[in-house]
Order: C-alpha cells, then structure tokens, then sequence
C-alpha cells in the first residue's frame, strides 16, 4: 500500500490492496493516519492572522519542516513506521536491532549543545550593512566604501541569564554582528554600553562567577541583586562606572531594536595610504535609546519572558525593520594613546562625544529572520579576532584576552575546530585555508600539500601581497618595558566619569537609579558588602550615595577619594548620556486598543488600518476572543498587560462592567453598572503608572476620566479615533509621558 504525505483517503488508509493482508492491523493504526491536512482550528478561521504580526506564513518548501515525500533515517532509507518500537511480540522486550528506534533516541539524546558561558540567551536576525564612504579619509575596509551592501547577522543578549531566562532582567545586553564581506568576515563584538566591568581579561571568570547564580543553590537567575555580584563590583571598584550604567535605564532596554551598541575597545584603523588613527565604534538606533520601567521590567519577566525576542521578530516579520547607523569617534595615534587625559586603553572609559564627535560611516538595517533558530543564532561563532583589512586591535589588556577566548569557547561550545563551516559562519568571501581534519570535518580537500611554501600542488595557494588586500599587521611601536603583572596608573581613576555619568541624568532618570541601587542593595544579606557599595556611591556622588543609603536604612559614608572631575576640559555633563528630551520614530510600537465587541465599532477597521499604515503594531483588547468588526482580537481583558503596550486607546465603547459580569479581580468586588469595567480599570491604572500615553473618544472617554486624574498628562481625548490616534503618535515620538513621574519622589 503507498501512503503518500499528504491526501490519502480513509479507505486507501486502512484497507489493504486487494489480496494483500493489511500490514498494520486496525489496533496499531494510532496515531490516526493522516487523512489529509487537517481543516483550520477555529481560531485560525476567518481574518485571524495565522502568525503573530499577521503576515502570511511561508509557502515554499524551505519554510517547512521536512521536504521530500517520505520520512527516511539519515542514511535515507524509506520508513513505514515510526511511532513503534521494534519487539518481540507486541508485548514484549523491545530489540537492540531497531535500528531506527537507536538512531531515533541517540539523536535526540545529543541535541543539546552547552550553552555560552556568557551571553546565553540571544536572539538574532539577518539584515544588510551599507557604507556611505564617509570612513575612507582614515579606513580602508572594503565595507565602508560607499554603496557598499554587506550581508550581516546580528546577536542581541543579555549576558548573566541562562538560555531560558527572562529577556528583561536588569543587565548589560550584547551586541554583536557579524559582517560577512568580500574580504573577509568583520565580528563587532560590542555591547550596549561603552564600558565594561574590568580593565584586565583575567579577571573575567571572576566577574562573571559573581554574577552567575550563587554555586550552591544556584540562586538568582538572571540577577544581579545578589551579594556575589555586591561584593565583587564594591571589592573592584573599576566595576563601578559600569554598574552604574546598568543600574540606570540601559539596564532595561524596551526593545533590542532601540539600544545603543558600542565597540567598548580602541581599534586602531589605517587607511590606504597607511596612516593610522584610534577609533570608538558606535550604533546609533534610528528609533532612539528607549527603556522599560523596572515595574515593567519585572511583570514582563512573568507574563512575556520572551518579551524582546518577541518584539524583534514581529517588528522584522511586520516590515518595521529596525536600523542603526554606525558612527566612530576618531582620535589621533599618538604615543600614550590617549585623547584628553583619557587612555583610550582603558575600558572602563568612554570619550564624551562633546569630546569627539560620533562621525557616521555607513547604515545597518536588520530585514529578516532566522529561519532555525538552532543553526543560525545558536550556533554563530563570533570572535574580536575577526578583522578585516584596516581595522586592527589596540592593546588594551581586556580587549587582548577577548582576543584568546571566543575561538577556544567554541572548541567545547560547538564540539571542535570546524565551527567556521557551519553555515551561518561560513565566510562569504572565498575560503582557502590550510586548516584539516578536526571533529565535524565538512570539507572533502583535494591535493597533496596543505603547507606553504609547496611545490606539489603547484606552490597554491599563493600569499597575498598589500595591493591583493592582505590583512596587515600595522608596524605599531611596542614600547620598551619589563615584563610585569600590573596596570598602568593612567587606569587609576574609577571614579570621575561615573560622576559625569550620574550628572548628566535627568531628575527622573537619577530616580530610576536611586530605586536600582536600593532595589538590588536590599537584596543583598551581608551588611559588610552594602556599606562597602555606600563608600563607592559616595565617592562618585554625594547625593546618589544620600539617597540609596536613606533607602536601605543607613548612613551614608563620607567620600575617601577627592572628587576630581577628571581632567582639565573634561565636560562635566555629557548630553548624549541621557535617554530624554528628544523626539524619536515611533515604527513597530504597540497600540492596544480596548473594545467591546457589542458596542459600535464601525470605525475600528479603520483605525487598525491607521495603526498599521502607520508602521505600528495594533492590538484590539476585548473580553472575549475571537474577531470584532473584522479585527482579530489580540488580547482579551484577563491578559492584556500595559508592559507589553505603548499606548492605550479606548475606542467609543461605554466600557463599563454590567451588573452580571463577574469580576476576576477579588478585591475589585462586584461592579455595578456603570462602573469602568473593572479588568479594563485596572489596564488604565497600569498604563497611567507606567506613564503611557492613552486617548479615548466617544463613550470610551468616560472610562478614562473615570480612572485618571482630571487634565492629567498623556491623556487625549476626542471625538474622533483616528484624530486621536494621530495625537497619541505625538506623545509616543516622546517614548512616555514623562511629567507623569514625579522629579523627586
Ligand atoms: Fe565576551 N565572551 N568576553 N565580551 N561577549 C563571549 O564567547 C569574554 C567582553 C560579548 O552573541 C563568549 O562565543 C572574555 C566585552 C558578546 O554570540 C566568551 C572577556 C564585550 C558576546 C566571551 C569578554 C563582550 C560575548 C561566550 C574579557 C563587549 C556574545 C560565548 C576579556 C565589548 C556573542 C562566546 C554572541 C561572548 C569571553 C569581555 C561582548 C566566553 C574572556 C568587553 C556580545 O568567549
């Protein structure tokens, strides 16, 4: 009997060929043969989108499964069966000759690979890279030539949490991307903020075990409010300046798609003519520097873990495709490499870019998603160590044991020395390496000699020369010096740019890091360690230190180290350092929309129209599931969450709680009509607190005033939803509505 995959009707399915007894008699006929692809469920009926954005479902082969028409073992031979063991006798022991049953659990067995020692959890997607030529007067690489498109793939992450923590947990997050050109793959191993932990590689494993999850119980995860993670950063007090950073909003990005990357390092760039200049590597998102609140940071943990993998997937699926442009800060290569009294080899600095401004060089736009997430964001290899010519490392000592780690982390991460012929590290300029052999060998070489030089195989390959584009090892003058395990004292100075970077917050932004410090102190056991915290606090600002040690119930120390702001010119504010009072695109945010499907929605197609033309993503909230005036509903009232929003719109609906419908909220008590429905109150509470913009028109409009302060900021109200719409747009260019939250509380 032939089975094909698809359509094969009941009667061929169970009824043998005519004379041929059945080979599968009725009772092992579980799981239900497949009489044809199955109708869709009634919640993929009608205009409900059958993926998240709604964009239709791939159709080709590529997108599906499995191709072929039969299911075979990896040697390709045809299976009948694959739900059964092979016995003896259908009760019996099952045989050690079942080849496709070893086959089968063996595989499955060895699927898990470790995951990163840091950065565990990512999410990636492929995009194009365009130089505008800009970079040529001081950079040579081919990619920054202007018109220049390079395929990129780019990993976002958080560093501290395992493969299956939660996205919005207070941390740094990476940001790498792998530049496939046609001299060879660049890697930009950065992060989203410009400094980093320590100044020397060696003490990584140490950092990195006092973030980690405490080795006994393995307890938090994903955290940094811990005493492992106190002690170290108040015991290294290089920690300092970036600690703080995180503990302010960067901490908690909304979205991947609206963070800064930064190279952190120096490089050393040459252009072609061989002169040489240091340089910051800098993304700039065209959507602006945004950030969740901790409230939100923490009840997104619960409800949406997968809140900024998410996020960056449907903005990609629904065309919104974030962009960044990468700028450099250029400075010359003198002796000290240094640029203002700031050693440009220290990695707990940044150059203020009052100091050195960020010169645009060329555009990233992220347009597609990985199609297996295994293959492609799992098992991408990046490494510092991947350079192109004219762009070369500098010395700094973090930067030059980075230089060791990425290549050997993968020998255990993905199994051996063949990584690079994974697809998604594969090169796409031309390959002709001498390397051989190895675990997971993919290559089938021919020739004899794999040694240069070699007169065997012709003596190819042949050695590049400086007009064929050969790397270049820049003649950099190595100073005379001893062999010594120290730092250089221009390294000293922990303090000062953390000030600059406190200074140059806003009342609101100073808040949020108050509440960080006092959030992640209070969970710290050991006194010991938060007064040791207090003393960096209080060396880096007086007030900071103040108002955390008010909040933790103690006294805050005097500061032990002068307060020298850095150096002579040494700006005592950076304007970029903060993430408000700019306006900003507002592609791919999140509009809910609160309906009720019996009230009057004929304008609401029209509004979900107006959202998605305007490349935002809208979500019809209602009490029930299913589709209201042709919209698809997205949330019902038990869980739609304002984290997960932008901005509310109460559309024209009363919205009110009739006397029948029972309240899921127990302390909310029985509403009475004429009540604001009590879960759509409490959607409005949230929203206000999290200062999110709303409008409502129509009856909608007494729901909001019902639950917000008369007058009250962000709130727009009309008579028309598309107007307001319009309005709301305004505000969200804002990220928030940040009058809501009070300067000083
Ligand atoms: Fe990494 N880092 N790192 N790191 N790092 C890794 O490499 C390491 C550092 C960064 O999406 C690992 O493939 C050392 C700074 C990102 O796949 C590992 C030191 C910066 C990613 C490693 C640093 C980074 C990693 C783990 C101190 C910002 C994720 C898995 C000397 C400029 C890349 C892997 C991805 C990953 C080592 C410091 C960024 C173990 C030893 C500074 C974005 O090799």
């Amino acid at each position: 009997m032939r089975r094909t995959r698809t359509v094969a009707s009941t009667e061929n399915a169970s009824d043998p060929a005519p004379g041929r007894p059945s080979s599968r008699p009725p009772s092992l006929q579980e799981p239900t043969e497949p009489t044809g692809p199955l109708p869709p469920k009634s919640d993929q009926q009608g205009a409900q989108p059958r993926t998240p954005t709604g964009a239709e479902p791939g159709r080709e082969p590529s997108t599906t499964a499995q191709q072929g028409e039969f299911l075979t073992t990896s040697q390709g031979a045809r299976l009948r069966d694959t739900d059964h063991s092979l016995k003896a006798g259908r009760r019996g022991p099952v045989l050690l000759q079942d080849h496709h049953l070893r086959e089968k659990i063996t595989h499955f067995d060895h699927e898990r690979i470790p995951e990163r020692v840091v950065h565990a959890r990512g999410a990636a997607a492929h995009g194009v890279f365009e130089g505008y030529g800009t970079a040529e007067p001081v950079c040579r690489a081919g990619f920054l030539a202007k018109g220049v498109r390079t395929e990129v793939f780019t990993r976002f992450s958080t560093v501290v949490g395992s493969r299956g923590s939660m996205d919005t947990a207070r941390d740094t997050r990476g940001f790498a991307t792998k530049f496939y050109t046609e001299e060879g793959t660049f890697d930009l191993v950065g992060n989203n903020i410009p400094v980093f932990f320590i100044q020397d590689g060696m003490k990584f494993p140490d950092v990195v075990h006092a973030a980690k999850p405490h080795p006994d119980r393995e307890i938090p995860q994903a955290q940094s409010a811990h005493d492992t993670f106190w002690d170290f950063v108040s015991l290294h007090t290089e920690a300092q300046h970036h600690t703080l950073w995180f503990m302010g909003d960067r901490g908690i990005p909304r979205s991947f798609r609206m963070m800064e990357g930064f190279g952190v390092h120096t490089f050393r760039l040459s252009n072609s003519d061989g002169e040489t200049s240091l340089a910051k590597l800098h993304w700039k998102p065209a959507l602006g520097v945004h950030s969740l609140t901790w409230e939100e940071a923490q009840l997104l943990g619960g409800a949406d873990p997968d809140f900024h993998r998410r996020d960056l997937a449907d903005a990609i699926e629904s065309g919104a495709y974030p962009s960044w442009e990468l700028g450099i800060q250029v400075f010359p290569d003198n002796a000290e490499q240094s640029f203002e009294g700031i050693d440009l080899l220290d990695p707990t600095k940044f150059v203020p870019e009052e100091l050195a401004p960020v010169q645009p060089v060329g555009r990233l736009t992220l347009d597609r998603n990985p199609r297996n997430y295994f293959a492609e964001t799992e098992q991408v290899a990046f490494n510092p160590g991947h350079l192109v010519p004219g762009i070369d490392v500098t010395d700094d000592p973090l930067l030059q044991v980075r230089l060791f780690s990425y290549v050997d982390t993968q020998l255990t991460r993905l199994g051996g020395p063949n990584f690079a012929q994974l697809p998604i590290n594969r090169a796409h300029a031309p390959i002709n390496d001498m390397l051989r052999d190895g675990y997971g060998q993919q290559g089938d070489h021919s020739g004899v000699a794999p040694y240069q030089p070699n007169s065997l195989d012709g003596g190819c390959p042949f050695l590049a020369g400086e007009m064929d584009g050969a790397l270049e090892d820049l003649p950099v003058v190595v100073p005379e010096s001893v062999k010594e395990r120290a730092l250089s004292a221009t390294f000293e100075d922990h303090f000062s740019q953390a000030r600059l970077f406190w200074r140059s917050m806003t009342p609101v932004e100073r808040d949020h890091i108050v509440d960080a410090y006092s959030f992640e102190l209070a969970k710290c056991y050991e006194a010991t360690i938060r007064e040791r915290q207090l003393q960096s606090l209080a060396n880096i600002d007086g007030e900071l230190c103040a108002r955390v040690a008010a909040a933790l119930g103690m006294t805050a120390p005097e500061r032990t180290i002068p307060a020298e702001d850095g150096t002579d010119g040494a700006p005592v504010t950076s304007a970029p350092l903060s993430q408000l009072g700019a306006r900003w695109p507002t592609d791919g945010r999140t509009i809910g929309i609160v309906v009720d499907p019996d009230g009057d929605n004929s304008a609401l197609l029209a509004l979900h129209d107006a959202v998605v033309a305007a490349s935002m993503t809208p979500i019809v909230i209602a009490p029930r599931g299913g589709e209201v005036a042709g919209v698809p509903v997205g949330r019902t009232f038990g869980t739609a969450a304002s984290a997960e929003l932008d901005a509310l719109l109460l559309a024209g609906n009363p919205l009110t709680a009739p006397d029948a419908r029972p309240s899921v909220d127990p302390t909310a008590g029985a509403p009475s009509s004429g009540e604001v429905e009590p879960r759509v109150g409490t959607l409005i509470d949230d929203c206000w607190r999290h200062a999110k913009a709303m409008g409502a028109w129509g009856e909608g409009r007494t729901a909001l005033a019902a639950r917000t302060a008369p007058g009250g900021a962000g709130l727009v109200a009309g008579e028309d939803g598309r107007a307001v719409l319009s309005e709301i747009r305004t505000l969200l260019e804002s990220h928030r509505v940040w009058e809501r939250f009070p300067a000083d509380a």
